[in-house]
């Protein structure tokens, strides 16, 4: 009998796989789907205290290997997604997750004490790396900044919280970022985001409107990075903070590669754009495949064992 079950913070999940917040999981359809999924949890799209459109479209294109997107956090308010979260509370839910984006830390403080204060159960994945909000920088290239975030929140907070990254690309960063986010209670990280402001060019033109083209990569072209990026902080996080992996993943191959980096859930965004839930039956198959093969019987049969040479 082979188990995809596997626990972040507290919680136990039925299988490793969810939707990366910010892709089908803006309104109630969308995460009632991803609630009726094969996926093991599921989390909703990052909000901001008042509701956004977003930015002009077209703000998302599918590319051969990935896709790019500057959406600009368009999302129902905050309200609407606490208000989600007490009704799957109410009916014995408590295992999803809650993704809050606020464009200030003071808005990320106010939502946090209404989540602190509420009946919500569940986990909150704090973004501190949307790439698309004009004038924004992401909080977690700054790393005075995110200190300061992570200070001021855990000086109030104590639900099971942890922090969405951006990509990092220097060892340095990773030890300095890691260095920090070790002081905290965090319970996990989740990495990556898209690599933000990349630009893709086609017959002459941009692809998308926002930023004169610019927008976050995600797919089979950041793959190598995010494994890097769960990998790294798999050997420098302290093991009580789990890590979730997010970026290119298609495949059971690539959810496997995931979670021998150090992974104990995977996220999957732009082939969950392009496919649909059906997704998450697919790629269980497919890694259930790769660990009867491996006689794997559970994700801790392999979970961060990655060889090195
Ligand atoms: O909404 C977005 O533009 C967006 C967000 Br909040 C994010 O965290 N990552 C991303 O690629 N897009």
């Amino acid at each position: 009998m082979i188990s995809l079950e596997t626990t972040i913070s507290n919680k136990t999940f039925s299988n490793c796989l969810m939707n990366a917040s910010g892709v089908k999981c803006m309104t109630l359809e969308e995460l009632s789907n991803l609630k009726n999924s094969e996926s093991g949890t599921w989390i909703t799209k990052s909000c901001t205290i008042s509701p956004r459109e977003g930015n002009p479209s077209p703000r998302y294109v599918d590319l051969q290997l990935g896709s790019i997107n500057s959406m600009g956090l368009p999302n129902l308010g905050f309200e609407f997604y606490l208000d989600y979260a007490l009704k799957e509370h109410k009916s014995g839910n408590d295992n999803l997750f809650f993704s809050v984006a606020g464009l200030t830390l003071e808005d990320n403080i106010e939502m946090l004490t209404q989540i602190e204060n509420s009946d919500f159960q569940g986990l909150v994945e704090l973004n501190l790396s949307c790439p698309n909000i004009p004038g924004k920088p992401q909080t977690g290239y700054d790393f005075d900044r995110t200190d300061e975030v992570l200070k001021q929140v855990f000086s109030f907070y104590t639900k099971p919280l942890g922090v969405k990254l951006p990509p990092y690309f220097d060892i340095v960063h990773f030890e300095m970022m890691a260095n920090i986010l070790n002081k905290y209670q965090l319970r996990f990280i989740t990495c990556i985001n898209s690599i933000g402001n990349a630009l893709y060019v086609e017959d002459e033109s941009v692809v998308i409107k926002p930023k004169g083209g610019f927008g976050g990569i995600g797919g089979a072209y950041v793959k190598p990075t995010a494994l890097a990026n769960v990998r790294m902080f798999h050997k420098l996080l302290k093991k009580d903070i789990s890590i979730i992996g997010c970026g290119g993943v298609e495949s059971g191959k690539d959810v496997f590669e995931h979670i021998l980096c150090g992974a104990s859930m995977v996220q999957i965004g732009t082939q969950l754009m392009k496919d649909g839930t059906k997704v998450f039956s697919k790629i269980l198959t497919e890694l259930k495949e790769i660990m009867k093969d491996k006689n794997y019987t559970t994700i801790l049969d392999f979970k961060g064992k990655l060889k090195e040479l």
